[in-house]
C-alpha cells in the first residue's frame, strides 16, 4: 500500500507564487486521489508489493497496464515535483557545479530558463516539463498526461506540472505566467544537487 507522502513544506509556503487554496486541491485531493487509485488498482495483485519506480518501469508502454501506469506514474511525478520546489533562500541558490552544466548544456541560465518555458508551453494539453540527466549533459523534455522520464530511462532533475489544476485557481489560463513564477522563484536548486551527485 502506498500512503500520500508529507509535503516538504507547509501549503502556503509558496505563496504568493502558488496558493494555500492551489496546494489543498492539488495536494490534497488530485495527488490524493492517484495514491487511492493506485492501491485500489494493485491490490490482489503481483504488483502489490512493488517499488513504485518499478511498477512505472514494468508498466510503461503496456497498453493493459495503462491505468496502473498513470497513476503510478503520477504519484512519482507529484511527489517529485513537490521535491523541485522551495520558497528557502538557500534552496534556490545554483551551485558553481550545477552551474558549468547549465551553461555546457544551454549556454546561460538565461538559454535553459527560455527553452525550459519553451517546452511547459509547447507541451499541449495535460503533462509535464522536466530538467533530466541525458546522454549528453543536461536536457529538457516534455510529456503528456502521466508520462514520465523514467518511463524513457532517463533521471530527471527538476519537474513542472503544467496539468491546469495546478495553475487554474491561481492564474487561470496564463500557463506563461504561471511557468515562469515556478521557474524564478520556487525552482529548489538543492534538490537538483542532491540527485546530480
Ligand atoms: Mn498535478
Amino acid at each position: 500500500m502506498f500512503t500520500l507522502k508529507p509535503l516538504p513544506f507547509a501549503q502556503n509556503a509558496l505563496e504568493p507564487h502558488m496558493s494555500e487554496k492551489t496546494l489543498s486541491f492539488h495536494y490534497g485531493k488530485h495527488h490524493q486521489t492517484y495514491v487511492d487509485n493506485l492501491n485500489k488498482l494493485i491490490t490482489g495483485t503481483e504488483l502489490e508489493n512493488t517499488f513504485l519506480e518499478e511498477i512505472i518501469i514494468k508498466a510503461a508502454n503496456q497498453p493493459e497496464l495503462a491505468t496502473i501506469f498513470n497513476n503510478a506514474a503520477q504519484v512519482y511525478n507529484h511527489d517529485f515535483f513537490w521535491g523541485s520546489l522551495s520558497a528557502k533562500p538557500e534552496d534556490r541558490i545554483i551551485s558553481e557545479k550545477t552551474m558549468s552544466l547549465i551553461n555546457a548544456s544551454f549556454g546561460s541560465l538565461d538559454n535553459f530558463y527560455e527553452q525550459f518555458k519553451v517546452a511547459a508551453l509547447g507541451q499541449f494539453g495535460s503533462g509535464w516539463a522536466w530538467l533530466v540527466n541525458g546522454e549528453n549533459g543536461l536536457e529538457i523534455i516534455k510529456t503528456a498526461n502521466a508520462d514520465n522520464p523514467l518511463a524513457r530511462g532517463l533521471k530527471p532533475l527538476l519537474a513542472i506540472d503544467v496539468w491546469e489544476h495546478s495553475y487554474y485557481l491561481d492564474y487561470q489560463n496564463k500557463r506563461a505566467d504561471y511557468v515562469e513564477a515556478v521557474m524564478k522563484n520556487l525552482f529548489n536548486w538543492s534538490f537538483v544537487e542532491i540527485s546530480l551527485s
